[in-house]
């Protein structure tokens, strides 16, 4: 009986954390609990594109906070921003980071006023006169776990700016950056 006790102990809720978090004392497990709170995505051109920048993400108490500052931007340009289901940015356009992430299943909704509302579907950025775009999104559909979790998939910048055409699939659009979301 005591052993028993002393097993479920153990393997108990508890128990597990703490044997999760030790191998992980690196990444901020220790302080934050068993996932990670903050990621980032370093942004690299595809084809011809200039552009690059770097995605900044941290989860609050209001969701999923995601920072961006993208540049090599024509000048007062905008752009659509998207997560991809796949971590891949390689293939014509990063045509291999495959499908807008849609966990929830709500792309094809699509009307003028809401474009497309898949949960990876970020708004458009927009360039300054330099060709920066910098700002910041937070949204309550995506986190860094669980079925919301954008870790380890891609990130990518758009041509064009989305919505122009409502009901459109914008995975069909050209990606001038890509990144892949990590810690
Ligand atoms: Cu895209």
């Amino acid at each position: 009986m005591r052993l028993q006790a002393r097993l479920r102990q153990v393997t108990g809720v508890g128990g597990f954390g703490a044997a999760g978090c030790a191998g992980l004392l690196l990444s901020g497990c220790a302080l934050f609990g068993s996932h990670p709170h903050e990621a980032e995505a370093r942004l690299w051109p595809t084809a011809d594109a200039r552009v690059y920048g770097r995605i900044a993400l941290a989860e609050g108490a209001d969701g999923l906070q995601i920072s961006y500052d993208v540049r090599g931007l024509a000048p007062n340009s905008v752009h659509g921003m998207h997560i991809h289901e796949t971590g891949l940015c390689s293939g014509p356009g990063a045509s291999d980071a495959g499908p807008h992430f849609d966990r929830e299943g709500t792309a094809g909704a699509a009307t003028a006023a809401q474009p497309d509302t898949a949960s990876g579907d970020l708004p458009n950025i927009r360039a300054d006169s330099s060709g920066v775009a910098i700002g910041v999104v937070v949204t309550r559909r995506l986190a860094l776990d669980g079925v919301r979790s954008v870790l380890g998939r891609a990130v990518t910048v758009d041509r064009e700016a989305a919505g122009m055409t409502a009901g459109a699939t914008a995975s069909a659009a050209e990606h001038i950056a890509c990144g892949v979301i990590g810690t």
